[in-house]
């Protein structure tokens, strides 16, 4: 087994479910000892370290190279970083890779539930508010999404649960020779 450290990068509309599957594949990881893992989901990237940011492509892309740096220190030193921002833009994806790729292995998981299902859900009602106009440049309603081209793997939570995808994610990283 090797003992380099990698970054798993979830990326995907609001309410995909990345933070979910992100959590269950956290915890897989943590009950497998060795490697500490960090977890930094969207939500919390925004609070610590980017609060004045909002959500244009600047501020976002500002946003998602803050969480690449991180990663990519957390793989340089032997951990494993766990990623989930919605990361809509491929070219800022794709620098991640590079940041993280100088030091370890990368890992991009789309998550590909559809707009419309993650509309239906609305969990957070964000996407109401944003068809309202409430919330402006809202990914997938009013802000752009470049789907992923190549990414490592691609899950969906429409038909399949998060522990499914969490384990999809394990195999994937088992069969890169990381775990
Ligand atoms: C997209 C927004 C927006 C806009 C607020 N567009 O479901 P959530 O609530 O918890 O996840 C979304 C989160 C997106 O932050 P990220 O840091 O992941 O975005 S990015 O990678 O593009 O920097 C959503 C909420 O913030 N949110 N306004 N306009 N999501």
């Amino acid at each position: 087994r090797s003992e380099q450290g990698f970054t798993v990068f979830f990326t995907g509309f609001s309410g995909s479910g990345k933070s979910t599957i992100a959590n269950a594949l956290m915890v897989k990881l943590m009950e497998m000892g060795g490697r500490p893992v960090t977890l930094l989901d969207g939500d919390i990237v925004r609070k610590n370290l980017s609060s004045e940011l909002g959500f244009s492509k600047e501020h976002r892309d500002l946003n998602i190279r803050r969480i690449g740096y991180v990663a990519s220190e957390i793989t340089k030193n032997g951990g494993i970083a766990i990623c989930a921002p919605i990361a809509p833009y491929a070219t800022t994806r794709r620098a991640v890779r590079e940041d993280v790729e100088a030091f370890g292995a990368f890992c991009e998981v789309h998550v590909a539930t559809t707009i419309e299902e993650c509309e239906r859900r609305d969990r957070k009602g964000l996407y109401k508010l944003a068809r309202e106009g409430k919330i402006k440049e809202f990914t997938g309603i009013s802000d752009p999404y470049d789907v992923p081209a190549k990414p490592e793997l691609s899950v969906e939570t429409e038909n399949v649960d998060v522990d499914n995808c969490a384990h999809q994610v394990l195999l994937k990283l088992e069969s890169m020779g990381l775990i």
